[in-house]
Parts: C-alpha cells; structure tokens; sequence
C-alpha cells in the first residue's frame, strides 16, 4: 500500500521546472571537484522529526497527520512505521537515514523488552534496506526521553542510570553495525548540569570519558569500524551542557585520550545557539581533521531556541560547501536533516517540499562555492593577506626560529610595521554576492 499515493519519485528538472515536487538545483549525477553531487552531499532523513514529530509545542498538542501511524507505541505501529518511512525516503532519493533506538522501536517495560523490541524493528529496517539500497548513516541511542536521565546518562549521578545507558548503546551499536551503519552518533542529551551546588563536575566529565572508552571498546570488539562522533551543542535540555561547542569537544576528546576515536557532528542550530556560525564550527573542526558530518538545519534569527527549522538560506548552505569543499567531502559522514517541518505544515506531502527544499539549497551552494573556489577569489585574497609570514622575520616566526629579543631588534631597527592592508570585508561580501 502506498503512503504517499500522489508524490512520484522526485527527479530533476532543473531550475526553470514549477514543479514543486522536483529538484531545480539538486541533480545527483552532476560531477563538482570531482565527485557527483550525491556522493559529495550524502543525504540523510532523520527518523526522530520526519516519522516521529507530531507537531506538539509547549502551547499545544499534535497538528501532524501521519495516516500511516495509529498513535500508539506498540512494536506492530513501529514495523509498519518503517514502510511508510522508506518508501518517503526511497521516493525522496535520499541515499542514507539515520535514528535513535527509540525512534525506531518503543521503550519496554524492562531492559529487556526494549532490547526485544529494538531487534524486532531492526530486522524489518535491514530488509527496507536491502529492499531499496537506502543504507545508515549514523545509528544513536536516546539517553535523555526517559525520566530515568532526567540528571543525564553517562554523567548521572546514579551508577545504575549509567549501567543503563552503557546497556543501551551497547545494543545500539551493535544494531548499527549489523544494519551497516557508517557512523554512531552520540549527542549529550541532558550530559551537562543546571547548578554546581549539587554537582561535581569533575567526575562527571570522568565518567562521560569513561563511557566514551568503553563504548570503543565494545565497537572494537564486535568488528563495527564506522566513525564515532560528538554532536556539540551549547544547552538546551541542561544550561551548561558538557559537549558547548567544538572547542569544548575537542578540549574534552584530548584531555581523555579520545583523539583517534571521536570525531565531530556539527550541527547549524547547535552552533548558532553557542554564538557561532555554523561556517565558524565547521572550519574550527576541519581545521583540526576533525570535522565528520553535519546535521543540516536553521534556528530563526528571532526566536532563541533550537526551532530546527529545514535550511533554505542560500549564504548558509554556500558557506558551509565552502569548508567541506576544502575537505574533500564528508565520507563516511554525510548531511543529515536534523530538521521538523514547523506545526503548521501538517500534511505528508510537506514532508517533501521541505526535504526537497533543503537539498535544493545545499545543492545551490555547492555549485556556488565550487565557483568561488575555482576562480580562488577569496583563497587567493587570504593568501596574500598573510604574506608577509612567506619569507623574511614572518617566516622565521613561522618556523620557530625567531626570539623576542631578535622581533625587539628587528622592529627597533625598522621603527614601524608596513604593509598593513585593508581587511576589504565589504568587497568580499559584494564578491560573494556576485556569485549567488
Ligand atoms: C538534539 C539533536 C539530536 C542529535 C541526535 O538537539 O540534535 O537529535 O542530532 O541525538
Ligand atoms: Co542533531
């Protein structure tokens, strides 16, 4: 039975196309830098908002129809539920998706009945799978829904609660690894605190650590070889969340030992709640060798929460390629829409028009900043902007080979820096401006 009776199979029809059920920018076959579009933007349907959002909001209670979904949390919904998810993702032409065990398949009575419940779906997702060739771009387990986590998984204060939680993603990797999974995800849920009165965050932190090595550990010994990823994000469940940004990630991934095991998954709405733009976040990690995958979305300038919204902001996304253009790429990661269509959208076929607009968009940007990067206008501005570290006292500085003392006779002698240049940054703006 089909689910989406009167959507096709979104194909290309370029930009002139009206049709709002096609891709005007978005052609998976185009070669950029070398690669096809497809392999470059790895596409990916988040289970959680797409077949799990009900459009409830702190005023008031579902909007969303989902024929396909009686509401309730039984296994038999959630195996059915797995159709109508592959045949919108299949009908879409995303090439991966990604969930949390709870997205998937209901929470149990006891450990165990969840365990049985999370295989039981897992199977019908592996026969989806080889059934379309859609494949899994990161698996997560959801340590932050049950009232269990309400003081966090790996950082609870309760050694059963972080018993529980290792017994969790423990079953999630092993399904992810058994559903090929290409990447585990691990975002800090409520991995942070409110107040210090009553926590120690030193042991905390010790213990998220801990975790993080045991589920290495385990990983290793069951054969999964996909990347392990942090998802940073500033708050929102807890004020002070443990994983704030990429920088406090990559500080918490050092100080523990977790270099070769952990990279990052950057999401925009993440970043822009930290203070950053998401362009800052992925270069910041890329920089590092330590940018894995995105979660690609939006928050709304005017409201200062983690709204999720589908990315359509064509700066955005053109900023974006331009990082992982420079990468090469996000392989084995990929672009995730972690992103809900907004409550009042509540028909199925919104679910395509968002989706189809946020391809559209990442695609727009790639081939705009593969034309910023072919005619090098900003990385030859850059280059030159820095110059002066090419030869002479800046390269001596560069290479280590320079003193205070020998900067202090150098500009003693000199009596004043030259060739200081303007930053231009309102050209640079125009510049990019003439390539939208
Ligand atoms: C929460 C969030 C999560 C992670 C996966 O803000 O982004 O959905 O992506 O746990
Ligand atoms: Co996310």
């Amino acid at each position: 039975m089909a689910h989406f009776p009167n959507v096709p199979k979104i194909e290309y029809e370029g930009p002139t196309s009206k049709n709002p059920l096609a891709f005007k920018h978005y052609n998976p076959d185009e070669i950029v830098e070398g690669q096809t579009m497809r392999d470059f933007l790895r596409f990916a349907v988040c289970y959680w908002h797409t077949f799990r959002g009900t459009g409830t909001d702190p005023f008031g209670s579902a909007t969303l129809q989902r024929p396909w979904d009686d509401g309730s949390e039984s296994v038999e919904n959630a195996v059915n539920r797995v159709d109508a998810a592959f045949e919108f993702i299949e009908k879409l032409g995303a090439p991966f998706y990604c969930f949390h065990d709870r997205d998937v398949a209901p929470e149990g009575a006891t450990l165990a009945e969840s365990q049985k419940n999370f295989a039981t779906v897992a199977s019908k997702l592996k026969e989806a799978q080889q059934r379309t060739g859609i494949k899994l771009l990161w698996g997560t387990a959801n340590l932050f829904s049950h009232p269990r986590y309400m003081h966090g998984a790996a950082t609870s204060p309760n050694a059963d609660v972080f018993a529980f939680a290792a017994a969790q993603v423990k079953q999630a990797i092993e399904i992810t690894h058994e559903l090929g999974g290409e990447n585990y995800v691990f975002w800090g849920g409520r991995e942070g605190y409110h107040n210090l009165y009553n926590t120690d965050m030193k042991r905390e932190l010790d213990h998220l650590a801990r975790f993080m090595h045991m589920a290495n550990d385990h990983a290793k010994s069951i054969g999964f070889t996909g990347q392990f990823l942090f998802e940073p994000k500033p708050k929102e469940p807890t004020k002070h969340q443990y994983d704030f940004d990429a920088a406090a990630c990559l500080n918490f991934i050092r100080s523990y030992g977790l270099e070769d095991v952990v990279k990052l998954n950057i999401e925009t709405n993440h970043a822009t709640l930290a203070g950053h733009t998401m362009m800052h976040e992925l270069e910041y990690a890329r920089m590092q060798g330590y940018l894995g995958s995105i979660d690609a979305n939006t928050g709304d300038l005017l409201l200062g929460w983690d709204t999720d919204q589908f990315p359509t902001d064509i700066y955005l996304t053109t900023q974006c390629m331009l990082v992982i253009l420079k990468q090469g790429g996000l392989a084995p990661g990929g672009t995730n829409f972690d992103a809900k269509v907004r409550r009042e959208s509540f028909e199925p076929v919104d679910l395509f028009h968002a989706h189809i607009g946020g391809m559209d968009a990442f695609a727009r940007g790639t081939r705009i900043a593969a034309a910023i990067r072919a005619d090098g206008v900003l990385d030859n501005f850059v280059a030159e902007r820095y110059a002066s570290y090419n030869d002479g006292i800046g390269k001596k500085i560069e290479n280590g080979a320079a003193s205070f003392a020998e900067l202090e006779s150098y500009m003693l002698e000199k009596g004043t820096p030259n060739g200081i240049q303007s930053g231009r940054q309102e050209y640079l703006e125009n510049v990019i401006n003439d390539y939208l």
